[in-house]
């Protein structure tokens, strides 16, 4: 009996692992879409903020405007100035938009 249940309890945590590999791949296809153009605004590097004119952003169904976005990174900022064109991944966290994968636009 007890060998079943470890067999069970085996199951279940594949079963488990194979969700989560499924999951990422979802994760990975969805950014890959989800990458947005924008022109820079204003860039606050002190406060990790910067203002972007961005274009649809389809993934958070949000029309293009000018907003704040918060990055995770300075380093995110280094290099840009207002006036350049950029990609990024937008993502909403709670009332936050934060800017990801930053970079000058090819
Ligand atoms: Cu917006």
């Amino acid at each position: 009996m007890k060998k079943l249940l470890n067999a069970i309890a085996m199951v279940s945590v594949l079963a488990g692992s194979a969700f989560s590999i499924a999951n990422a791949a979802e994760v990975t296809s969805a950014t890959a879409a989800a990458v947005s153009q924008a022109e820079v605004r204003k860039i606050d590097a002190a406060n990790l903020k910067i203002t972007l004119r961005h274009g649809p952003l389809a993934n958070i169904g949000m029309p293009p405007m000018t907003m704040v976005f918060t990055v995770q990174d300075g380093a995110e900022l280094e290099g840009l100035k207002v006036g350049d064109k950029v990609q990024f991944v937008a993502q909403q966290q709670g009332s936050q938009f934060v800017a990801t994968e930053l970079q000058p636009a090819p």
